[in-house]
């Protein structure tokens, strides 16, 4: 008998995945435990919720703001199951941030923990937004949900990049199956895996490599509402986590913390990391010091592997093979990789070249940005990541962007020139550079030199910027000074305004 269209084309299957361990736990959180069966019930009886009277969202954005946890997959889950696109929302953005996502999106329906409810009231009413709190759930439930195929929009993340405003980067369902899909078989997941999420839920690296994949692969998934390196150790100790991910800075925090403990302490952690089968670090380049000075401490080698909104991950070290310190690895299995020169040929085998992709798992388009979506990708469909890399000896070595406007600062990704468009909003600045300058703990720190028109008090500027934008965005040393360093095209020279704060 042949299966019907829908057989093959139904949406991200991390329902059908979870019925095949429905007793078991899926999530820690607070200390409770929760089973798939909860989240598929859960999720089923929010997602009837959010149709009302519809039998389809078809595809209306749905923004949530949800702390880490059980309701924040059970959200997730449910507007993917109501046939919505799920817009997950920064906890630490100030209002202005999240006011522009909401706009962008156009989001009818915004969800949140019941702490979030009051920043979003008035916000709502004036513009006829339905605001759900998490522990809402209908009072009927219909029998069906809709079959949403896999070509159909599942989620929007938004990224910084080389435009002043973020961008929404659009997935399907296909996308984010092919990504998740990818690292199971690449880095052997299965049911008897744990893991602990300390990353923040609006990023692909949480939500698709560490609760993505946990989810589907019928493991367990703990949550910590935020990170600190003194209560992650102690969770270490627990021995029950036994694959972990994280950013370069998280692991510079953690070795930092190591070096605070006693002799016995320090061998009660070795042992606990005996447990584990796979500890995974990206988001940034990782120092090679990190990944060396980790192996001492825990015996383990970082898989280092990279990846980006627009793909999902698309490079890694071998799970079982040499682990190249200072290199990212090889495609992962259905990512096709080329290194491009300028000219868009294929570079010299022994050339760097800006790394392009094709797959299944590339995006779909930056939302209502049909023009930067044709511009990122080469007439033959290949995305350009405008990371520069070298093959060196089969294993890719990131060189750097090609853009010295974005900064990866904790793991985050950072538009300089959204930080000075809102730096040229504050009356007594005439004119501004921000730059990322290196930075052992962060990767690269934010910084700003600005030019003035009168007296700025720094510390008072900094205040003002977070009502602005994000805390982990805003410039951690400003540098006044006359004027900017500028070519002779008058245009100004970052890599010169690095210089002003060495
Ligand atoms: C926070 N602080 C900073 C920064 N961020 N200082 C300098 N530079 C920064 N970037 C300051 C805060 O302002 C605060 O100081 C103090 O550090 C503690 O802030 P808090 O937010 O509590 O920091 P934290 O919790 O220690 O955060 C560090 C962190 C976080 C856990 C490393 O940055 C993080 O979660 N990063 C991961 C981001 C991520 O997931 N990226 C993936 C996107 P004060 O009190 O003075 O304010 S990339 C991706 O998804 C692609 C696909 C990929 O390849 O993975
Ligand atoms: P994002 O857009 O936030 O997903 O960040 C993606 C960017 O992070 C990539 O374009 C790279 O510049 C950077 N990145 C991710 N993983 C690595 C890595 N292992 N080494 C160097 N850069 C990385």
């Amino acid at each position: 008998m042949v299966a019907p269209d829908y057989f093959y084309k139904t949406m991200y299957k991390c329902v059908e995945q979870a019925e095949k361990f429905s007793e078991k736990t899926a999530i820690i959180f607070d200390e409770k435990s929760y089973t798939y069966q909860m989240l598929i019930d859960s999720s089923a009886s929010m997602a009837y919720h959010l149709l009302d009277v519809r039998n389809d969202l078809q595809e209306e954005r749905v923004a949530y703001m949800v702390d880490p946890g059980f309701d924040y997959v059970k959200v997730q889950w449910a507007i993917w199951r109501a046939g919505g696109v799920a817009v997950p929302l920064c906890l630490t953005y100030p209002f202005p941030s999240l006011q522009y996502v909401l706009e962008d999106t156009e989001a009818k329906i915004v969800v949140v923990s019941p702490q979030y409810k009051s920043m979003f009231e008035e916000y709502a009413v004036q513009h006829g937004i339905r605001l759900i709190e998490t522990h809402e759930s209908p009072s009927t439930i219909k029998n069906n949900l809709p079959i949403v195929s896999d070509d159909r929009r599942a989620m929007i993340l938004y990224t910084s990049g080389t435009t002043s405003l973020p961008k929404g980067v659009v997935t399907t369902h296909e996308n984010i199956q092919t990504q998740v899909s990818t690292l199971i078989e690449a880095w052997q997941w299965t049911s008897a895996d744990s893991t602990i999420c300390v990353l923040p839920l609006h990023h692909v690296h949480g939500i698709i490599n560490v609760i993505g994949c946990s989810l589907y692969a019928g493991a367990t998934c703990e949550f910590m509402s935020s990170f600190s390196a003194e209560v992650l150790f102690s969770r270490f100790l627990s021995g029950a986590i036994n694959v972990f991910m994280a950013v370069p800075t998280i692991y510079f925090k953690l070795i930092s913390h190591w070096e605070t403990l006693n002799d016995q302490q320090k061998a009660e952690a070795k042992d606990a990391f005996q447990q584990f089968r796979l500890m995974v670090c990206g988001s940034a380049a990782l120092p090679v010091s990190i990944l060396e000075k980790w192996e001492v401490i825990s015996g383990h080698t970082l898989l280092e592997r990279y990846g980006m909104t627009e793909i999902g991950m698309a490079i890694s070290n071998p799970y079982i093979g040499q682990r190249r310190a200072g290199h990212v690895g090889i495609a992962l299995p259905g990512v096709s990789v080329r290194l491009v020169d300028e000219k868009n040929q294929s570079a010299a085998s022994d050339q760097p070249g800006e790394i392009q992709i094709k797959g299944k798992n590339v995006f779909l388009e930056y939302w209502k940005r049909a023009d930067a979506t044709k511009e990122s990708f080469t007439e033959d469909g290949w995305f350009k990541t405008g990371d520069v890399a070298l093959l060196d000896e089969g294993y890719y070595r990131i060189l750097g962007r090609n853009s010295v406007d974005i900064i990866k600062s904790g793991g985050y990704k950072i538009s300089a020139l959204e930080i000075e468009e809102v730096l040229r909003t504050y009356a007594a600045i005439a004119d501004c550079a921000v730059v990322g300058i290196d930075n052992d703990e962060w990767g690269e720190l934010v910084v700003a030199a600005i030019v003035i028109k009168e007296h700025v008090d720094t510390s008072e500027l900094n205040m003002w910027m977070r009502t602005q934008m994000a805390a982990y965005k805003t410039p951690r040393v400003y540098k006044i000074v006359d004027e900017l360093p500028r070519n002779a095209m008058g245009k100004v020279v970052k890599n010169d305004v690095k210089k002003l704060f060495i």
